[in-house]
């Protein structure tokens, strides 16, 4: 299966905890990362007075379900000291499956597609990056989804 995921970070060195994150991704067994976006920096989506973010996006190969790739981001944001505390706070990493093939769950623990990624530049922009052609489950063509934001405020590192 292949599956994208998005990697956000607003804390403590941003680069080198995505960095981290996608070593550790990478290094679990039946995960493997084989694509990678560049780095991007936008303003906290919420406008509020925390640092800038800084994102990507990896696509995996991966034999693990969608809920066993959940988990295994899950321990990975709490390996690097990710305090789940203020949603939408400042993070240290956040890791959201963006897509897992063409599936499309609606569980209490997972939504994928997920479910604000037709809002967000820093998600479409770098998924364009690695997948250029791609038609997003439900959504349709990811050229089409970035056509409709404002894709102005990303900054590409
Ligand atoms: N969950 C459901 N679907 C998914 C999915 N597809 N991927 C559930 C990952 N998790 C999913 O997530 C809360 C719950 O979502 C989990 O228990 C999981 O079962 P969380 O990571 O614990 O909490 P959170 O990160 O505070 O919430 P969430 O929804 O991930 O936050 P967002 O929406 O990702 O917003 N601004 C910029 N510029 N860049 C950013 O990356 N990120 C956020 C966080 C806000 N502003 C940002 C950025
Ligand atoms: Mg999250």
């Amino acid at each position: 299966m292949l599956a994208y995921i998005g990697l956000g970070s607003n804390l403590e060195v941003p680069k080198e905890q995505i960095k981290r994150a996608l070593v550790a991704l990478n290094d679990t067994t039946d995960i493997e990362v084989s694509g990678l976006s560049s780095l991007y920096r936008s303003k906290p989506l919420d406008g509020s007075d925390q640092p800038d973010y800084i994102n990507a996006v990896c696509r995996v190969k991966t034999h693990l379900s969608a809920l066993e790739l959940l988990y295994v981001c899950q321990g990975i944001e709490s390996k690097q000291h990710r305090v789940r505390d203020e949603r939408w706070g400042p993070r240290t990493i956040d890791l959201d499956i963006i897509l897992y093939g063409t599936q499309v769950i609606a569980s209490k623990k997972l939504v994928v597609p997920h479910p604000e990624m037709m809002n967000r530049a820093f998600v479409l922009v770098p998924l364009k990056e690695i997948e250029p052609n791609l038609i997003v489950p439900i959504l349709g063509s990811l050229t089409g989804l970035i056509d409709k934001i404002d894709t102005s405020k990303l900054i590409k590192l």
